[in-house]
């Protein structure tokens, strides 16, 4: 574990507010789990911001005892572009829902993923909207029957990671709500990277969508259903007897059965890099899910690219160098203005 950055503790980010999420909902360990790591990352509360659209995930900066923004939906991460561009040293997370993020604020989260400024993004995916009693999200399996698809969705649902690949974003990663430890360090690394880190959390929400990731988030079942990803290691997953692991054949995923003795290496099992520059690999990675092929969870990809702040603030310096200090009083009152009598 990490050292302690400030003499903060986990109870220094717990606000006064009641937390009014439903008994059992996974929310619970998702905010418990933030509180924890977030005295390793700062040394005073006021330098972070928690910022959310609406749902029941939105909820969050209210139990975050930091700044925080409970904005409009799907807007998290319009506003926190604002505030990471102004406020360069401000630690900003955005926490949004499935829902949220990827429906009504699909553009906005696009936009500030391509755009790399160094800030966090959490997405809660329980593959429904909770707050507005259970309706199906982008991300509902095809088939969920809902209030909303009473005859079963026939939309094709999203893949966040595969989104957040797709717009760029130079850190993706997959941890699992009931996985303190794995959610812990999966922050962490989120907090160390300079860039936008996206992290999609698979979270239960036992009244509209209970079980949904019930396969990987029972520790009995989640070895064969889940792989862990861990740069340099090879793509193994399974119990001892049955080991597997995945190969590449031509570009395309496959599971390939292991003896407990055998060497993946010499089986040809891919060995995980997180840091590769072209997203082909990882998009490969995105596209493994179940029955067929076991959840990976963990950090996908992890590369280097300018922020957008740094670019900016740039930008400005350059402008101060050349044309002076400015004067917002001067621009105001330049070219065509006039006075509107009272
Ligand atoms: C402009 C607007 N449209 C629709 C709504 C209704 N609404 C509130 S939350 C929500 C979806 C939330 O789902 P998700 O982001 O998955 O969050 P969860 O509640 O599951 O955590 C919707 C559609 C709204 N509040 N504002
Ligand atoms: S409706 Fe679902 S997501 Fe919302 S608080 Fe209740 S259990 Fe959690």
């Amino acid at each position: 574990m990490a050292a302690s950055a400030s003499p903060l503790t986990r109870k220094d980010f717990v606000s006064t507010q009641d937390v009014r999420w439903c008994p059992g909902c996974g929310d619970y360990s998702v905010l418990a789990n933030v509180q924890r790591v977030m005295p390793e990352f700062v040394e005073k509360r006021e330098n972070v911001v928690f910022i959310s659209g609406i749902g029941c995930s939105s909820r969050f900066p209210y139990y975050m005892n930091t700044y925080g923004f409970h904005t409009i939906h799907g807007r998290a991460p319009s506003f926190a572009t604002g505030i990471k561009a102004s406020n360069p040293d401000l630690s900003v997370w955005v926490v949004t829902g499935d829902g949220d993020g990827l429906s009504i604020g699909g553009n906005h989260l696009l936009h500030t993923i391509r755009r790399n400024l160094d800030l966090q993004i959490l997405l809660f995916n329980n593959k429904i909207y909770g707050l507005t009693k259970g309706q199906y999200s982008p991300t509902s399996d095809e088939g969920t029957r809902t209030k909303s698809s009473p005859h079963g969705s026939i939309d094709h649902p999203i893949d966040p990671i595969s989104f957040a690949l797709g717009s760029g974003a130079t850190f993706v990663a997959r941890t699992i709500d009931v996985d303190a430890t794995h959610m812990q360090q999966t922050l962490r690394r989120a907090h160390a990277h300079k860039g936008t880190a996206f992290v999609e959390i698979l979270q239960n929400c036992p009244v509209f969508n209970d079980g949904v990731w019930e396969d990987v988030q029972d520790r009995k079942t989640r070895p064969d259903n889940s792989i862990s990803l861990v740069h340099g290691e090879p793509l193994v997953f399974g119990t001892p007897g049955n080991l597997k692991g995945i190969v590449m054949n031509d570009g395309n995923p496959q599971v390939v059965d292991l003896t407990d003795d055998e060497d993946p290496l010499a089986k040809g099992i891919v060995v995980h890099d997180e840091f590769l520059e072209s997203t082909a690999y990882a998009f490969a990675l995105a596209t493994l899910c179940r029955p067929d092929f076991p959840l990976p969870v963990g950090v996908l990809r992890q590369v280097e690219k300018t922020c957008y702040e740094d670019e900016l603030e740039a930008q400005i310096q350059d402008s101060i160098d050349t044309k002076g200090p400015g004067s917002l009083e001067k621009l105001l009152h330049s070219g065509d203005t006039w006075q509107v009598p009272g």
